[in-house]
């Protein structure tokens, strides 16, 4: 695709703006970029841009798009907005970062989505390429702007991409040449307008793979198995619970690889270091990848025998006066903090709530069953969550204005052996600019009980 010489207009000057606009400058294009912030509010992305000719229509939701060729539009900015509907009236195309880096890059992508497990699992598929000895370059919905990358990149490296609902809802012909398929549960359902959106969105990962692809699927999750149906690629499942006759499985301590003619043994699932059924879900993913991928057993092996799992993800913060503290910021929906209080030994105090985004939480306080005693709400969320868990019987709650005083708060409830865990499920952004501040927060708050 012709990037040179084209008026292409940026919509949202975020992580994946910024990379945009670098990367399109590059790349020899005129950049235009439109935010509905202020310049002030935008001062710390301006200033990444610094001595680039850029033009900045800041301020603003509606500008005109005359002499606009194209549209990278942020993966938070959702379809509906006035500028895009007007792109579309006036045949403007509108993409996003993940679909033009897709157009211009030969490199090998393997696009990893699902509801949860998408960072440990692209991160740990990182890992295991980086062990076998190829170049890798993990991007996307994890942080880090695809554009940017792709445009420094070599040849060989293989992008690991973490790709969000947002993102793939405007994809196009987006063609990884692996695709993995971790679980769907309900998220993000106002955003999506429908759970119904949010899967089909995600389905679109597998949308224009063919038969020289692969599509690596959930055989436990009767959502993601059944997307099997509808895929072009040759599909492998992988499963916790079921012997497949071509895939990856548990049989007896094993994990193994089926190829439908014999079963190779990877290693003992024991052997894995993150913890968790629900990590061992992500592993088995990994493993399918990287099998598919030409990787050695003995480099999946050894990464996952090492591998110590992401920052936000279930991270052990401090041990005071027998006390533990867990970081699980990352839980911003109700499935992703149902795991991380399976993961954690009882007694916990969790923390939780932040952003209304349309989540029933009635499964996440059933999952409480015995192990939470005690519940510290705050942000948009804190009385609905409140009201769900008097619903169902449990009554140790107290809402808080601020993270400080969850933190506060939890260490006075809690006695020696207890764990405190942080996982709010619930996005963040009612208070904070993202989850990684909000974790940085939880845990900038535990240090301080110490005096740090
Ligand atoms: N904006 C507008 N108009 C709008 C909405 C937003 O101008 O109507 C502007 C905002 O003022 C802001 C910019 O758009 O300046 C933000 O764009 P963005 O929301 O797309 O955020 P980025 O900083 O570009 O980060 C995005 C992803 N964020 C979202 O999808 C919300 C990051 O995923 C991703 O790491 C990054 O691109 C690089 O690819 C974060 C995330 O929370 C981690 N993702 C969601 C999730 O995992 O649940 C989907």
């Amino acid at each position: 695709m012709e990037i040179k010489d084209k008026n292409i207009l940026i919509m949202g000057l975020g992580i994946s703006g910024v990379s945009s606009a670098k990367a399109l400058k590059k790349m020899g294009a005129k950049v235009i970029i439109n935010d509905a912030k202020t310049e002030d509010e935008l001062s710390d992305k301006i200033y990444e841009l610094k001595g680039l000719d850029v033009e900045y229509r800041l301020d603003s939701d509606d500008i005109d798009l005359n002499g606009i060729d194209l549209i990278v539009k942020s993966p938070g900015i959702p379809l509906d907005v006035k500028i895009i509907k007007k792109a579309i009236k006036e045949n403007i195309e509108v993409i996003t970062d993940i679909e033009l880096a897709d157009r211009i890059s030969t490199n090998t992508f393997v696009a990893i989505t699902g509801t949860n497990g998408k960072t440990t699992t692209t991160t740990l598929i990182g890992e295991i390429i980086k062990k076998s000895d190829r170049s890798c370059r993990i991007t996307g919905n994890i942080g880090v702007g695809i554009l940017w990358e792709i445009v420094n990149s070599a040849e060989e490296d293989i992008f690991v991409i973490e790709t969000s609902s947002f993102q793939l809802e405007s994809i196009k012909k987006f063609k990884p040449k692996v695709s993995l398929i971790i679980n769907i549960t309900p998220d993000h359902i106002k955003w999506h307008k429908s759970f119904e959106n949010y899967i089909q969105a995600k389905a679109k990962i597998f949308k224009n793979q063919n038969k020289s692809d692969y599509t690596v699927l959930n055989y436990d999750d009767p959502l993601v198995k059944e997307l099997g149906s509808k895929v072009n690629s040759n599909i492998v499942y992988f499963s916790k619970e079921t012997k497949l006759d071509y895939g990856i499985y548990i049989e007896g301590d094993n994990i193994v690889i089926n190829d439908g003619e014999k079963v190779t043994s990877v290693m003992k699932y024991n052997k894995i270091r993150i913890p968790g059924k629900h990590n061992l879900e992500n592993s088995l993913a990994a493993i399918a990848v990287s099998w598919v991928m030409g990787i050695s057993i003995d480099a999946i092996k050894s990464t996952l025998a090492t591998f110590e799992g992401v920052e936000h993800r279930l991270e052990f913060v401090e041990e005071l006066e027998g006390i533990k503290f867990y970081n699980d910021s990352k839980g911003t929906n109700p499935d992703a903090s149902i795991k991380a209080i399976e993961a954690i030994n009882k007694p916990i105090i969790l923390i939780a709530g932040g952003l209304d985004k349309g989540s029933d939480f009635t499964e996440f306080i059933e999952s409480f069953d015995g192990k939470v005693k005690a519940l510290v709400l705050l942000g948009e969320t804190a009385m609905k969550i409140k009201e769900t868990a008097i619903n169902k019987g449990f009554f140790n709650i107290c809402i808080v204005e601020n993270m400080s005083r969850a933190v506060q708060k939890s260490y006075e409830l809690s006695e020696k052996g207890d764990n405190v865990l942080l996982s709010p499920a619930c996005a963040s952004w009612d208070m904070y600019q993202n989850f990684e501040v909000r974790g940085k927060d939880f845990k900038e708050a535990v240090r301080k009980l110490r005096g740090i």
